[in-house]
C-alpha cells in the first residue's frame, strides 16, 4: 500500500517512484518473458523508432498479463484511481542501445487517449535500473495541473515532436529524472508532461508500461486495444457509470508519425460512413 506521504506526493507532483516492489525472482521471470522469440523479434525490426513500443503485450505472454493484474501493482494504484479499475493499454518499453532508437519528446499521455475524466495513470515496471544513461523518463513537477496542453499542428494533426507548449518544461517548471531501481516502478498521471532520451548504455533498457483508468473514464479517442477494458480491480465492466470532468480536449485528427495508428492510434472520427467519405454535405456550408 502507498503511505499517505506517497499519496500526497503523487497528488502534488503527478508522479511517484516506488522501489523494491518486485523481487529478483519476479524480475528474472519478466526478463525471461522478454527473451522469447515472439517478443524479441519486435525489438529488432524498427531500428529507427518505435520498435521498443510493443502494444498489447498482455496478449503475447501470460506473465505480462499476470503482472498487469498483479496485486502488488493494483494495491498501489487503488488509492489513486478508486476501487474500479481497468487496463487501458499495455506495452513493452524496451529501449535498445543506440542513437535514435528511443527518444520520446515531451508529451502528456492523455492528449493521445482522451477520456471523459483524467483518472488514468501509467505504471512503469523497471526490469533494470533506470538511469540518465539508459534513457530514463523525465517529468515536469505539477504539470498534471496544467490541463490538456496542445499536441496539434495547424491542421489539427499530431506534430512530429509532440507537445508544442515549450514553456511548460522550461524554468520555473522543475524537471525531475525518474530513476527507479530494478524491481521498482514509477507511477505517473495521464496529464504529467514527460519525455525520455535514447539509451546510451550498452544494454537494453527492459521495462513494461501498463496504463490504467478508473472504470468510469469513458474513452473518447485513440485505439481500443485488444486488452483495453480488462477489469483489474472491483466490479466488472457491467453497470459502470461514466464520470465527466470539465475540461477542453484538443482531439488529434490523425497521427503523422504512423498513418496505421501504431503506437498511438488515431482519434475516432465520430462521423457516419457517408459523411466520412464526403458523399453527404450540407448544401449551406462551404468546404
Ligand atoms: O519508455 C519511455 O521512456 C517513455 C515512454 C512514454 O513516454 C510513453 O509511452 O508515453
Amino acid at each position: 500500500m502507498l503511505t499517505s506521504e506517497q499519496i500526497s506526493e503523487y497528488l502534488a507532483n503527478g508522479f511517484l517512484t516506488v522501489n523494491d516492489v518486485f523481487t529478483d525472482h519476479e524480475i528474472n521471470e519478466m526478463y525471461e518473458a522478454f527473451s522469447c522469440d515472439e517478443i524479441q523479434k519486435h525489438f529488432r525490426v524498427n531500428p529507427s523508432g518505435f520498435g521498443f513500443h510493443l502494444l498489447e503485450i498482455t496478449t503475447m505472454h501470460p506473465l505480462f498479463l499476470q503482472y498487469s493484474c498483479h496485486p502488488k501493482v493494483i494495491d498501489l494504484i487503488r488509492p489513486l484511481l478508486g476501487d474500479n479499475i481497468q487496463l487501458q493499454h499495455s506495452k513493452s518499453t524496451v529501449k535498445m542501445p543506440g542513437a535514435s532508437k528511443g527518444t520520446i519528446f515531451w508529451h502528456q499521455d492523455f492528449a493521445y487517449l482522451p477520456h471523459t475524466n483524467t483518472s488514468l495513470l501509467t505504471v512503469m515496471i523497471c526490469v533494470v535500473d533506470f538511469t540518465m544513461e539508459n534513457g530514463c523518463m523525465q517529468m515536469v513537477k505539477g504539470s498534471h495541473k496544467l490541463g490538456v496542453l496542445n499536441h496539434r499542428d495547424e491542421h489539427g494533426q499530431e506534430t512530429a515532436n509532440d507537445c508544442t507548449e515549450e514553456d511548460a518544461w522550461q524554468l520555473p517548471h522543475e524537471v525531475v529524472n525518474i530513476m527507479p531501481k530494478k524491481g521498482g516502478i514509477s507511477i505517473h498521471h495521464s496529464l504529467t508532461l514527460h519525455a525520455s532520451g535514447d539509451n546510451h548504455s550498452t544494454e537494453p533498457r527492459y521495462s513494461l508500461a501498463f496504463t490504467y483508468r478508473a472504470s468510469d473514464a469513458y474513452q473518447l479517442a485513440d485505439k481500443v486495444w485488444e486488452d483495453t477494458g480488462l477489469a483489474v480491480s472491483g466490479k466488472s465492466n457491467h453497470m459502470i457509470n461514466v464520470r465527466l470532468e470539465s475540461m477542453v480536449i484538443p482531439i488529434l485528427q490523425n497521427t503523422k508519425r504512423n498513418p496505421l495508428g501504431f503506437p498511438f492510434g488515431t482519434a475516432y472520427r465520430q462521423t457516419g460512413k457517408a459523411v466520412a467519405e464526403g458523399r453527404l454535405k450540407s448544401p449551406f456550408l462551404s468546404a
